[in-house]
């Protein structure tokens, strides 16, 4: 093997663990759950910033049964937050915190979906988010990002090893 290929791919073998790394931060289900306080009525309420593209945190996690309350905000243009089977639909301006009326989350444990419900560029139709409701079980869609970012740094360690193994001097 010559000497930059060998240089070539042990960078690649260097960066893909990084990279699925990120896949592996970004996808991971806790990774951005609400901090909430609990408002003097027993209210949770859920403060969220919303910017283009995308909401934070990006996966807000309730009980079945809680009484909750969002209070969210536009970081930058006009922008929608909104959850169907909550009924939760707020449209949203630059720098005005807009809350929802208080809802009960009357759902079966779950993800549902959080989506931005004003046109707001090209990044709008990926503008999403997740409500996960209970302790909801992992389905394989899910736990697939995980999956993928595990295969691809144990394929990059192979590499490494192998790239090692074949340049040492016979
Ligand atoms: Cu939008």
């Amino acid at each position: 093997m010559t000497r930059p290929i060998r240089a070539l791919l042990l960078t690649a073998a260097a960066l893909l663990p990084l990279g699925a790394a990120v896949v592996w931060a970004v996808s991971a289900p806790w990774s951005s759950v609400t901090a909430a306080a609990v408002s003097g009525e027993g209210v949770i309420e859920i403060p969220i910033r919303v910017h283009a593209w995308g909401f934070s945190p990006r996966v807000i996690q309730v009980a079945s049964g809680q009484t909750v309350r969002f209070v969210a905000s536009s970081d930058d243009i006009g922008h929608g937050f909104a959850i169907n089977e909550l009924g939760v639909n707020l449209p949203l301006r630059a720098g005005a915190p807009m809350r929802s009326s208080t809802v009960t989350v009357n759902l079966p444990d779950g993800v549902y979906e959080i989506h931005c419900s004003v046109f707001c560029g090209l990044g709008h139709p990926a503008m999403k988010g997740r409500l996960v409701v209970g302790m909801p079980r992992r389905d394989f869609v899910s736990t697939a990002p995980w999956l993928a970012s595990l295969a691809v740094g144990l394929a990059a360690v192979g590499v490494v090893v192998l790239t090692l193994l074949r340049s040492r001097p016979q």
